[in-house]
């Protein structure tokens, strides 16, 4: 095999697959047969690839752990011996934005997948089916505020898709990366969203991972979003075995989100430092936040609304992630109304 980045590529997996680590990693296979040109399809065919490499089993992790370990530490920024502590206790923070004046929405999720299946990028039909059902009864279990209902996103009728969209309940087909790493397969056959009666707390199934669970509402009550989301969890892992390893805790598809597998983040509308990308890439980059559009990864900002989330999910807890979060969003809200005022 050969290593066919483009030039133009940055990504990480290019960077560290250098040519003896390719000689040691390509004939490797993990028991289930997942291979090196599988976990960099991505990277080569998406030369703007950040990372361009996805695990299609927890023992990916391992199997070709001299490419994983050093992409790893580069994203996450954590040293070689670094271990991952989970701290999924509940949180009382202030409210960042108490008047209501910036912050649209707040929503926390984690993603967390079932060591005893394949990852996405690398599961068959039938399992990915099984897998469903094995998700859709352990969330029938659910009760009080997280009672709710499974929404399979195979149903043919194209005014309840296109209401539900609009409604921001069920999630798109994946993008060209994942579609790259062969994540997209069947879309939509077994996948779907489980949504609490009251909306603010959602499960996606088999997209980038087998569980995405989500916590939201349209507030700016970090706490509250994030307490919500530890009880979900909880709930969850009483009836499910999520894959973990020692060293990196939770394994999921992407090497950027494992670890807490936590993205916490706000939508807010920054009128005043839209205008000033310096200040706001700063602010953000000091307290390790990232910017994504306001409908997502990779899309554009559309009417000043960023969405403000923690960047690493690997080598700090999910307490200090909310807790930093917090700190970033307040530093920000308040450069955002010195800057209304001039
Ligand atoms: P992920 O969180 O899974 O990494 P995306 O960046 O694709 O993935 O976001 C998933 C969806 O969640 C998008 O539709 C995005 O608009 C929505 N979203 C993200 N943050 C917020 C927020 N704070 N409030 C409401 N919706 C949000
Ligand atoms: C990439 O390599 O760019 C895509 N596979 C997405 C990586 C995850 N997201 C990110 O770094 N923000």
């Amino acid at each position: 095999m050969r290593s066919v980045f483009d030039p133009t590529s940055r990504c990480l997996a290019k960077k560290y697959l250098t040519p003896s680590c390719l000689k040691a990693l390509e004939h490797l296979k993990t028991d289930t047969g997942f291979n090196l040109e599988m976990a960099i399809a991505s990277g080569i065919k998406n030369p703007d690839s950040h990372i361009g490499l996805y695990a299609g089993d927890s023992q990916s992790y391992t199997v070709f752990s001299r490419l994983f370990d050093p992409v790893i530490q580069d994203y996450h920024g954590i040293s070689a011996d670094q271990v991952h502590h989970d701290d999924l206790s509940p949180v009382d923070l202030p409210n960042p934005d108490p008047e209501g004046r910036f912050i649209l929405s707040t929503r926390v999720r984690v993603a967390r997948s079932l060591g005893a299946f394949n990852f996405p990028c690398h599961i068959r039909s039938d399992e990915r089916k099984r897998l469903e059902t094995t998700i859709v009864q352990s969330l029938s279990r659910l009760d009080n505020d997280l009672c709710g209902t499974y929404i399979s996103m195979e149903q043919n009728d194209l005014q309840d898709i296109s209401r539900l969209k609009k409604d921001g309940l069920i999630f798109e087909k994946g993008d060209r990366f994942q579609a790259a790493a062969g994540m997209n397969r069947d879309f939509p056959k077994s996948r779907g969203v489980f949504c609490s009666n009251d909306r603010k707390f959602r499960v996606w199934v088999n997209e980038e991972d087998h569980l995405r669970i989500i916590s939201v509402e349209p507030s700016s009550d970090l706490s509250g979003v994030f307490n919500r989301l530890v009880r979900g969890i909880s709930r969850l892992q009483d009836t499910m075995e999520f894959a973990e390893n020692p060293r990196y805790g939770n394994l999921n598809s992407c090497p950027t989100n494992i670890g807490t597998a936590m993205r916490a983040g706000v939508h807010i509308r920054l009128k005043g430092l839209e205008i000033y990308p310096d200040t706001l890439n700063r602010i953000a980059d000091d307290h390790d936040l990232q910017i994504r559009g306001t409908r997502g990864e990779k899309t554009a900002v559309n009417d000043a609304v960023f969405d403000i989330s923690n960047r690493r999910r690997l080598g700090l807890s999910e307490t200090d992630i909310v807790t930093r979060l917090f700190s970033g969003i307040r530093e920000l809200i308040t450069a955002e109304k010195s800057k209304l005022k001039n």
